[in-house]
């Protein structure tokens, strides 16, 4: 079993509001089409999340008082974005379920049974970057996290990142030609520079989630979701370029 997110810079264009980005989208939904091993999906929320989120303050954990109207929109956002994912899988015949975060954390602990009865009978569970609400806070949840809370409950083989970029490199290829890629990578060897900000935190917070999340899966794969080819070739176990984390 597998675990694939699909970035929120990959669904959507991250710096139109609530832009999905289809053609990608889709392409995407026809490689998870054709791999029959049992997967559960997670999406981030790129324009459908982090711009409001970042407008309204909604970054940090807080009380609710007066923000109610902000958190609303943006769970009905990423609602929106998710109900759009469900539907490109199902058309490609992917028996995609949406399983909204917000229903299933109870404040912070997941009760990942329905997850559980979903996998076992062949659906494929989609979660997504949400909010959560407990007593009187709220509190924005990241893929990412869920991913790890997913990878602890499901120990599954691989924990795949389609992402924008190819990979990780030793510096920002960005702003440094002579950056190299780094195909494999020990989990003890993680060692980053912040790279910039959106309502779930930076590279640096990914990256320590992933250390974490080596302890449950075989491999963190992080690949190029604008090259499909190379989620086909790894879900059909042929190398292709990528970081492999272990
Ligand atoms: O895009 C963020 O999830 P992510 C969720 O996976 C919201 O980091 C609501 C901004």
């Amino acid at each position: 079993m597998n675990i694939i997110k699909l970035g929120g810079s990959i669904v959507t264009e991250k710096d139109s509001y609530r832009r999905i980005n289809i053609r990608l989208l889709r392409k995407l939904c026809d490689v998870l089409s054709s791999n029959d091993e049992k997967k559960i999906l997670i999406h981030g929320a790129g324009s459908f999340g982090h711009i409001l989120a970042l407008k309204h303050g909604l970054e940090k954990p807080g009380p609710l008082a007066e923000k109610e109207g902000a958190i609303s929109k943006v769970m009905s956002d990423v609602l929106a974005l998710d109900s759009a994912v469900i539907e490109e899988l199902n058309r490609k015949g992917v028996r995609a379920v949406s399983i909204p975060p917000h229903a299933i954390y109870g404040g912070n602990k997941p009760d990942f049974k329905i997850v559980k009865i979903l996998l076992r009978k062949g659906f494929v569970p989609v979660l997504y970057g949400d909010i959560l609400i407990s007593g009187d806070r709220y509190r924005i949840i990241s893929g990412d996290e869920i991913a790890l809370d997913l990878s602890r409950q499901f120990r599954p083989d691989s924990v795949v990142f389609v992402t924008d970029v190819d990979g990780l490199y030793d510096r920002d290829p960005k702003t440094n030609k002579s950056a190299k890629f780094i195909p494999i990578l020990s989990s003890k060897e993680i060692n980053v520079i912040d790279t910039g900000k959106d309502a779930t935190g930076s590279m640096a917070g990914k990256m320590e989630r992933i250390k974490k999340m080596v302890l449950y899966t075989n491999r963190v794969v992080i690949l190029n979701g604008y090259r499909p080819d190379r989620l086909q070739n790894f879900l059909n176990g042929i190398k292709t370029r990528s970081t492999v984390i272990r």
